[in-house]
């Protein structure tokens, strides 16, 4: 039934004068990496409800990972979180996701679950356990190498829980030092991505709390060094379509982590909260492709009760929707009321592509691409979730 549907889109979308071509095309090349943890069990510190069939290692994870990219043909990378995801056998794991058809994506060293972490890692007062911080960073950076991975994705649980209790500028020091320690072992074609978080773990301060702080180390820092934007990571009312543009015309915006949170937490389905929001961040990137060209599109949920495989590909065709909603922006029309100071008209070409029923659209382009067009579906029918839970 999609195809007459589509068939009126198209028209619609050609009267507009937008290249349904190009569109699809882009749609197909749309790349969106799934985190390794995601696949786990998880839950907050009252509970963890174990879930059948869940990965009991890396390999199990990689495995569900490839099923997604399976599912929804766009998901072809997995990040991987150290120690969570530690083997001593690194090149069987490069080996085993490539007969997946998956690849190693961003590596996430761990410095914030130890005990010695407790007052922070790199902004810790003990030159030895910022060393002891400093070290997991090197192995994190062997371990790219081994798995082929080019991104280190770095987030700090470093803050303070009481005032009084760090010196904020020592604390930034000490940081900077430490960063500039790690950003020198980097290889031409390898990027470090600085993530932050207003609050949580730490409630009264966090070391690298907002776009800015990670702007200015990566400004310091030089070229390899970028920002990672988790869409969860702001105070509410944020505009984080501002910064994302700010960031990407400054050629600074390294990816994002997608979730999407309702209070404080950043663990709910991207674009379930605020679809508007993500469809206007992906507005931002549409708008300028050139400096998005080499943004890592990351998602970073840890879904407690969903079931995991289901949820990510949901996850996905979500984003898949606020993309294909960016594209179909008259774009053309956008920039001359925006010109002009026509404010209502240059609004409503946002509101009219959000308003539009991209479906048809994203079910072509899956066809086209030789998967399910709908992957949901497709998945529950596969028998994947039956078949983990009787091996694993
Ligand atoms: C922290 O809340 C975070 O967003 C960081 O990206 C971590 O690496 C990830 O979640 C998993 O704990
Ligand atoms: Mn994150």
């Amino acid at each position: 039934m999609h195809e007459d549907a589509y068939k009126i889109l198209c028209k619609k979308l050609a009267s507009k004068g937008l290249d349904v071509e190009g569109i699809k095309q882009r749609l197909k090349q749309q790349r969106i990496e799934t985190p390794s943890w995601g696949y786990s069990d998880s839950g907050t510190r009252f509970k963890v409800f174990k879930q059948p069939g869940v990965p009991r290692n890396v390999f199990e994870r990689l495995e569900d990972a490839a099923f997604v990219h399976k599912m929804t043909g766009v998901a072809p990378s997995v990040a991987l979180h150290i120690p969570w995801d530690a083997t001593d056998d690194w090149q069987a794991l490069r080996q085993f996701a490539q007969e997946l058809g998956i690849e190693i994506g961003a590596i996430n060293p761990n410095v914030f679950q130890d005990d010695c972490y407790k007052l922070g890692s790199f902004a810790n007062e003990d030159p030895g356990v910022r060393q002891r911080a400093l070290e997991h960073h090197f192995e994190c950076i062997e371990i790219m190498r081994l798995t082929g991975s080019k991104i280190l994705s770095l987030w700090y649980a470093d803050g303070t829980n009481y005032p009084g209790q760090g010196d904020f500028r020592r604390r930034k020091r000490y940081f900077l030092d430490c960063l500039e320690q790690v950003y020198t072992r980097l290889k031409g074609d390898e990027r470090m991505l600085i993530e932050y978080k207003f609050f949580e773990p730490a409630f009264y301060h966090t070391d690298i709390a907002d776009w800015g702080i990670a702007y200015s180390f990566a400004i310091k820092l030089g070229e390899q060094a970028q920002v990672l934007v988790d869409l969860g990571h702001h105070p509410q009312g944020t505009n984080i379509e501002h910064i994302v543009a700010f960031l990407l015309d400054e050629g600074k915006l390294g990816g994002f982590h997608f979730n999407n949170r309702k209070y404080a937490d950043d663990d709910l389905t991207a674009g379930s909260i605020n679809p508007y929001e993500l469809f206007l961040i992906y507005c931002e990137l549409v708008a300028d492709e050139k400096s998005a060209k080499n943004v890592v599109y990351m998602i970073d949920q840890s879904h407690n009760i969903k079931p995991k495989v289901e949820a990510m590909i949901q996850t996905i065709m979500n984003l898949q929707t606020a993309y294909a909603k960016a594209l179909i922006v008259d774009r053309k029309t956008l920039t001359e009321a925006q010109k002009a100071g026509d404010v209502v008209t240059a609004e409503q070409q946002l509101i009219s592509a959000f308003n539009t029923d991209v479906e048809p659209l994203l079910a072509q382009v899956r066809t086209e691409m030789g998967i399910s067009p709908d992957p949901l579906s497709a998945y529950k029918s596969s028998g994947y979730l039956e078949k983990i839970i009787s091996k694993r």
